[in-house]
């Protein structure tokens, strides 16, 4: 049985995941969409996806026989019930799609869905566990613990890495690295990469950007975002940040399972100049350590 709080993060994490899943790896956060109507024509195409179809199946199983006490409250008032998110207007909604951005992203959810009442309030819930757990088996691609391990001590090609600055300097026009979330072998919470733990990344201005992004913890979400401004001290990064640069955001994969940890892919040109976070958006991650620092000069 779970708990009511247990309960809620999940229902946060289905309609956060959701976005992920139906907008693809990355997500970038521009432009405004609303809650189209309900009756507003469907994609067909979208709602065919892998992504529909488990979120569909998932969802159903969380909640099919008991989530009315959670998705069809009328707390939420017009947003609907349950039912509605479950429908394919309501995943329509949630991914954005036809839209180019995901819904709730744009601050549109009811507070009393998304706020601190949902996702947890630092109390010792970490909603990573939970998040990791169910997204453990989406759909996306994958690589081995083996590879996993390789790319995390790799050094980028281009790139001059400093063990005693805790730096990688990349002076080429095409940035290519790999960033694991919290593999094992080095302290938790934490990104790797070139071998680094947080390591300051620093590109020139309008490199063309490709990370790719391996969640290596084995219970928990994680997910990358570059941000500007002082992000990395709130609880929950999700609800209040937005990308820096269009594409630079990833927002959690899911625990890794027998057939590979999770990678999802980053692009986007850093082209303003100034001194940037990366962090993992999950509540209370990057406040336990998952930040560092992305230049761009
Ligand atoms: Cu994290």
């Amino acid at each position: 049985m779970m708990t009511r709080t247990q309960t809620m993060i999940l229902a946060g994490a289905a309609v956060i995941a959701a976005a992920g899943i139906g907008a693809g790896a990355a997500i970038a956060a521009s432009g405004s969409a609303g809650r189209p109507a309900a009756t507003a024509s469907a994609s067909a195409a979208a709602y065919s996806s892998p992504g529909y179809s488990w979120y569909h199946s998932m969802m159903n199983g969380y909640y099919g026989n008991s989530g009315s006490a959670m998705m069809g409250s009328s707390s939420y008032g017009s947003y609907g019930s349950y039912g509605w998110m479950m429908s394919q207007a309501g995943y329509r909604w949630m991914t954005g799609s036809g839209t180019g951005s995901p819904g709730w992203m744009t601050g549109i959810l009811p507070s009393a869905m998304m706020g601190n009442g949902m996702m947890g309030t630092g109390n010792g819930t970490d909603p990573g566990k939970i998040m990791g757990r169910l997204w453990a088996n989406a759909p996306g691609p994958r690589v081995s613990t083996a590879q996993a391990i390789a790319l995390g001590s790799q050094v980028p090609s281009g790139a001059q890495v400093s063990n005693a600055a805790d730096t990688i300097t990349f002076t080429t026009s095409t940035v290519r690295l790999t960033i694991l979330a919290s593999p094992s072998g080095g302290p938790d919470e934490t990104f790797r990469a070139a071998g680094l733990v947080n390591p300051r990344i620093i590109v020139p201005a309008g490199a063309q950007v490709t990370i790719q992004f391996v969640n290596a913890d084995s219970d928990t979400a994680h997910g990358l975002i570059i941000t500007a401004g002082d992000a990395a001290a709130t609880w929950m990064p999700m609800m209040t940040v937005r990308p820096a640069f269009t594409g630079s955001a990833l927002w959690f994969l899911g625990n890794p399972i027998a057939s590979g940890m999770h990678e999802g892919t980053l692009t986007f040109t850093a082209t303003t100049p100034g001194t940037y976070q990366y962090l993992c958006p999950v509540p209370g991650h990057a406040q336990k350590g998952m930040t560092g620092t992305f230049t761009v000069r």
